[in-house]
């Protein structure tokens, strides 16, 4: 894990591995420019803000390269620290001699995120800015991106370090009215007590809210294809998840229960479930209780398909299904055969066809894509996933210290200062001021070299 010290000067290769037409070397310490104007060919002044400089690096066993230097010598700098770039030809070898030609003249080689890890030491950003510098860089997506550069510009959590603030005054007042509890002295009153701790509440709260959105989706986006019986709703299963299968009949309603598997849509994986046809008509109880299964399923979809056969003609129940409009997509199945009906609806449409047809094949890679995104728009939260795993307990345990605050505060000022300055510190955790070695171990070792 990187060093909480921060006294040593530290480098490492900062752009991706592999050749490129630009490579990056990065510096941060307090001898950074020292220690490039020993690696340089000729001394150079060094600047007194942020400047773009031509150097020439002498390179063992290699001679010497031009190179870009862009120089940030003051405090104004990511990690608050004299830090620099050395940008030359993206080639590995010269990227690993001028990394090394640094070291060999006093840095050392960063560990993971120690960049990073320097610019939070230095309060230039909070933990949650640091997890979302790890978002952007893991991003899948534009979504995932989006998420990222959202909480990295910060505005999410400054409630809650405005809320940490207000804590902290309202604990000083607390603590000194007990302090003069003899001279029955009132520094803050019970109304005001009152106020910030119902405010306080509803803010936390509110971020509980917003985190316990994404949790529920942790699991799998669930895709789930409903539609009448003999769609071909479960011979489409049984081609996507080919582990797990399906009873296909010609017979409707040979799927009673539900039928779940797995498949990858670009490397993630889903949840596909294969249900009992639809069928309002039928009334005995155990056609009733798969009904209801389907019904279930359907409302705990991420993506719900309406399966419809296309090789016969539409009926009623079908017609009512498309006019809903609550399916994300319609799949009009067994295209092989002679079409007997064309679907007319608002909502994308894909033709499947079982028996693989090649045609058939490029809609239902059409239709999977399809599907990707739209789950990318339905399962985005407004925090990275790092954040979430390590704020949970956190925002739970804050939210419980502050209901017990106030059912104490008219009683008992003593425990209202405790549990109060118990919130303080979990707020403090969750916005990062508070933090022990593990969380930053946790975090920080996550990172790649370089950043
Ligand atoms: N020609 C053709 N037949 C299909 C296709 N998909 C399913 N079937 C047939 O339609 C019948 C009903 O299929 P099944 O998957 O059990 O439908 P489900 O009730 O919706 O699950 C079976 O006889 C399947 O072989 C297809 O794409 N093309
Ligand atoms: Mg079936």
């Amino acid at each position: 894990m990187a060093t909480l010290d921060v006294n040593d000067t530290i480098a490492a290769i900062a752009s991706a591995s592999g050749n490129a037409p630009r490579g990056i070397v990065r510096i941060s310490g307090p001898t950074t420019f020292q220690i490039l104007e020993k690696c340089s060919t000729a001394p150079f002044d060094i600047p007194s803000s942020a400047r773009k400089i031509d150097l020439q690096m002498r390179l063992p066993t290699l001679g010497s390269i031009d190179c870009l230097m862009f120089a940030w010598p003051t405090s104004k700098s990511f990690t608050r620290q004299p830090c620099a770039e050395i940008h030359t030809i993206g080639s590995p070898v010269i990227l690993r001699r001028v990394l090394q030609s640094v070291i060999d003249h006093g840095a050392r080689l960063a560990q993971h995120g120690e960049f990073t890890m320097r610019a939070f030491l230095a309060g230039r950003i909070d933990l949650t800015q640091a997890e979302a510098v790890l978002g952007v860089i893991d991003a899948n997506n534009q979504t995932e991106l989006q998420t990222a550069l959202n909480q990295l510009s910060g505005g999410l959590l400054s409630p809650l370090k405005t809320l940490r603030d207000q804590l902290i005054h309202l604990i000083s007042d607390i603590e000194a009215e007990l302090d003069f509890v003899e001279e029955d002295i009132q520094f803050v009153s019970q109304q005001q007590i009152d106020t910030q701790l119902d405010a306080a509440i509803e803010q936390i709260q509110n971020v509980v809210e917003k985190i316990s959105q994404r949790s529920t989706t942790d699991a799998l986006p669930r895709i789930v294809l409903l539609g009448p019986p003999n769609a071909g709703k479960s011979t489409l299963f049984n081609r996507i998840c080919t582990d797990s299968q399906a009873i296909v009949s010609r017979q409707a309603g040979t799927t009673r229960d539900f039928v779940t598997g797995k498949f990858k849509i670009n490397n993630q994986w889903f949840e596909l479930v294969d249900t009992a046809g639809i069928n309002p008509e039928t009334g005995d109880m155990i056609d009733a209780a798969s009904q209801n299964k389907s019904i279930e399923q359907f409302e705990q979809a991420t993506i719900r398909i309406l399966c419809i056969d296309a090789s016969t003609p539409l009926e009623g129940q079908e017609r009512e299904l498309l006019a809903k409009r609550n399916f994300d997509f319609i799949f009009s199945m067994k295209s092989d055969l002679p079409t007997a009906t064309t679907i007319q609806t608002a909502d994308p449409v894909f033709s499947i066809a079982c028996p693989a047809l090649p045609t058939a094949d490029d809609e239902l890679d059409q239709a999977f894509q399809a599907i990707f995104e739209k789950t990318q728009t339905k399962i985005t939260s407004e925090f990275v996933p790092t954040t979430i795993a390590r704020c949970t307990q956190a925002l739970t345990c804050s939210h419980e210290s502050l209901v017990r605050a106030k059912s104490v505060s008219t009683v008992d000022r003593e425990l209202l200062a405790a549990d109060l300055r118990l919130t303080l510190n979990q707020v403090g955790e969750i916005v990062g001021v508070v933090y022990t070695d593990d969380i930053l171990e946790k975090i920080f070792s996550r990172f790649c070299i370089g950043k």
